[in-house]
């Protein structure tokens, strides 16, 4: 079995906590280090003929002025950044969550969602022009989360 850390990122409300719940199905046998702020879910996931494990971190915490501690990202194969799609200001914020993720782990696969995309309307959800690697998402509907998790996978283990 191969185990690999991944992170979600991203502005505060994005719903990085509701993907991962989203994607984990209800099965909370995770660890809830609230001294911390870190909630540590596990998912097995078959990539080909490879047995993986994504070990998910979802850190509490991030605010514009304040990152999360480097400690936390260490050791890290891949992240999902999230935006929410509706707010442009998590949008402008991606890149800075990116080139955090990189400073730490430089060699690190990574993903984007733009999430909440249940809110858009027809015609904005047209209008978004999505980049490879790069997902609308809806944790409450669950659109497009197995693929974003499953890319990530991919594009760790391959
Ligand atoms: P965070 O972990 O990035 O801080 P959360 O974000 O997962 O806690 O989500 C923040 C709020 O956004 C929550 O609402 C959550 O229900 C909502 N949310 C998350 N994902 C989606 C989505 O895809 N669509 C919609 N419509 N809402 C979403 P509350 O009201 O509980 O604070
Ligand atoms: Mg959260």
């Amino acid at each position: 079995m191969i185990r690999k850390k991944i992170l979600l990122l991203g502005d505060f409300n994005v719903g990085k906590t509701s993907l991962i719940q989203r994607y984990i199905d209800n099965t909370f046998d995770d660890k809830y280090l609230t001294t911390i702020g870190v909630k540590i879910s596990k998912k097995f996931l078959p990539v080909g003929t490879i047995e993986c494990e994504l070990i998910i971190w979802d850190v509490e915490g991030a605010t514009p002025q304040k990152q999360i501690p480097e400690q936390y990202l260490v050791g890290a194969s891949g992240a999902i950044i999230v935006a929410d799609c509706n707010r442009e200001e998590t949008i402008e914020n991606l890149e800075g969550h990116i080139k955090h993720f990189k400073a730490v782990n430089p060699d690190g696969k990574y993903v984007v969602a733009y999430n909440k995309s249940d809110l858009l309307s027809a015609e904005q959800h047209e209008h978004f022009d999505l980049k490879p690697e790069t997902f609308l998402t809806s944790a409450k509907r669950g659109e497009h989360v197995n693929d974003l998790f499953s890319t990530l996978a991919k594009e760790i283990f391959t």
